[in-house]
């Protein structure tokens, strides 16, 4: 089995608040469908969830109550997304049902606590895809907390046994440099700890790589001896289908775990 992470940056565009890239969307299901693989898949939250999480300081969990209303609009709009991703997948041939983070999961201090990790089982046994996303779970220390795609990802990886993980962006993986400024960054086909060291410590590197970086220590902590766990491009049509197919594809592969 194969775990998909359709990132908020290819799903959604992220510089306006609630807007869907269905065409990008549809064609990412259709290559799914005809890789034929058993595949979960995880989204991120994009501009459905960012916007008003970071306006109204949701990731600093509950500090007053006027982020109620806030907490109830992104959950509301995060799975209007994830309803969204559902019909696509569903119209590409993939049954798959919504399971909401917040409403199965609990974090305490950021960590998931609890995972319905048999829900899932039962729903993969019948052939049906449950869906995951970036959500607002309750959290017994802050109230609540944002509960990421990426923080998602880790705890299956550790129920699963998956073999091979795929981030699905809208970059062709990590680069030196921020590739949409600079045409002459360098993408790194490979990484490791000490890769992703030296990028952080960069002078020319910052929040857009900072992003990735995250990203990247998040997907070193997934992969094994036998486990790759891939950054693509999933702007560029066809380029899913190769990584599920186990095809050479433009990339950047996490190697070697944290130590
Ligand atoms: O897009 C964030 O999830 P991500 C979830 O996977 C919210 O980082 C609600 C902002």
């Amino acid at each position: 089995m194969i775990l998909i992470k359709l990132g908020g940056s290819v799903i959604t565009d992220k510089r306006e608040y609630r807007r869907f890239n269905r065409e990008i969307v549809a064609r990412l299901c259709s290559e799914i469908k005809e890789s034929g693989k058993e595949v979960i898949v995880v989204h991120g939250a994009g501009s459905f969830g960012h916007v008003l999480a970071k306006k109204h300081s949701l990731n600093s969990g509950f500090v007053n109550k006027d982020q109620i209303p806030a907490v109830a609009q992104v959950c509301y709009d995060v799975r209007e997304l994830n309803s969204m991703i559902i019909k696509e997948l569903n119209d590409a041939g993939i049954p798959s049902i919504s399971m909401p983070p917040g409403s199965c999961f609990m974090m305490c201090d950021r960590t998931i606590s609890l995972e319905g990790g048999n829900v899932i089982r039962s729903m993969v046994d019948k052939g049906l895809m449950p869906v995951l996303f970036g959500d607002v779970v309750q959290d017994e220390e802050l109230g609540f907390a944002i509960c990421s795609g990426d923080q998602i990802m880790e705890r299956l990886s550790e129920i699963y046994d998956f073999e091979k993980i795929i981030f699905v962006s809208d970059i062709d993986g990590l680069f030196d440099d921020d590739p949409k400024n600079n045409p002459n960054a360098k993408l790194f086909e490979y990484v490791n700890i000490d890769t992703l060291e030296s990028v952080r410590s960069g002078s020319t590197v910052d929040d857009v790589t900072g992003g990735v970086y995250e990203k990247m220590m998040s997907m070193l902590r997934m992969t094994s001896s036998d486990r790759e766990c891939v950054l693509i491009n999933g702007t560029v049509p066809g380029r899913l289908l190769s990584a599920l197919n186990g095809e050479d594809v433009i990339c950047t592969t996490a190697k070697g775990g944290i130590q």
